[in-house]
């Protein structure tokens, strides 16, 4: 079977990863799988085992095991049935990239990382005006610093990894949704998926 094709959406909280991947999906044959997403979702299955772990890392802007967040993605790509994918908000650190590497290489190939590079107090705006509505535990001010701190110390490094192979697109997310989403479409149209 031939393998996946990945792009990993990556940026700092509320850089737009979700909205832009929205679009892409709008336009391009992409499945969309928000870590964060099915990380939100698992903790709210009944009977999950993982549920107050995951909220615990959520709250507290850290990074659940690899092995659940890999699970949960691998499990969604296999029954979407799809060959393309936006994977958003991950891998977010070495434990992340190393658990990715070991249980997918062989299935799924990174074609691209997008990596949406968007000012620090444009992203807390963003997240503490969306906290108004989102119910998200995360979208405030506490949480938010804690994010923002893991992303520095523990996500950049992973961008870093990929700039060093040649396999990162850097987008400057502090323009309009439409205007950002014009950067990503000449992106995704010499990619050719
Ligand atoms: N907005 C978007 N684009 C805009 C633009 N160009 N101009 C003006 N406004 C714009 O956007 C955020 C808000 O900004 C929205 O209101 C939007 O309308 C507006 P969104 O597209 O949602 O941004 P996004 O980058 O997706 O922000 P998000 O908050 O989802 O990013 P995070 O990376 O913080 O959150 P995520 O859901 O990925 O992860 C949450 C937590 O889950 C992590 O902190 C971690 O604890 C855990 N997690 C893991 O442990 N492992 C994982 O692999 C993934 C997550
Ligand atoms: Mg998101």
């Amino acid at each position: 079977m031939a393998k996946y094709n990945v792009l990993f959406v990556l940026g700092g909280p509320g850089a737009g990863k979700g909205t832009q991947c929205d679009l892409i999906v709008k336009n391009y044959d992409y499945k969309h799988l928000s870590a964060g997403d099915l990380l939100r979702e698992e903790r709210q299955r009944a009977g999950s085992q993982y549920g107050e772990e995951i909220e615990g890392h959520i709250r507290a802007g850290t990074i659940v095991p690899v092995e659940i967040t890999c699970s949960l993605l691998q499990r969604a790509m296999e029954d979407s049935g799809k060959k393309n994918f936006l994977i958003d908000g991950f891998p977010r650190n070495k434990d992340n990239l190393d658990g990715w590497n070991k249980a997918m290489d062989d299935v799924a190939t990174v074609r691209r990382v997008l990596f949406f590079d968007c000012r620090e107090d444009v992203c807390v705006d963003r997240c503490l005006n969306r906290g108004k509505t989102s119910g998200r535990s995360d979208d405030n001010m506490e949480s938010l610093k804690k994010r923002i701190h893991t992303y520095n110390n523990s996500t950049m490094p992973i961008i870093d990894h990929y700039k060093a192979l040649d396999l990162v697109s850097h987008l400057h997310a502090e323009k309009t949704p439409d205007e950002v989403f014009d950067d990503v479409k000449k992106v995704l149209d010499e990619l050719k998926l």
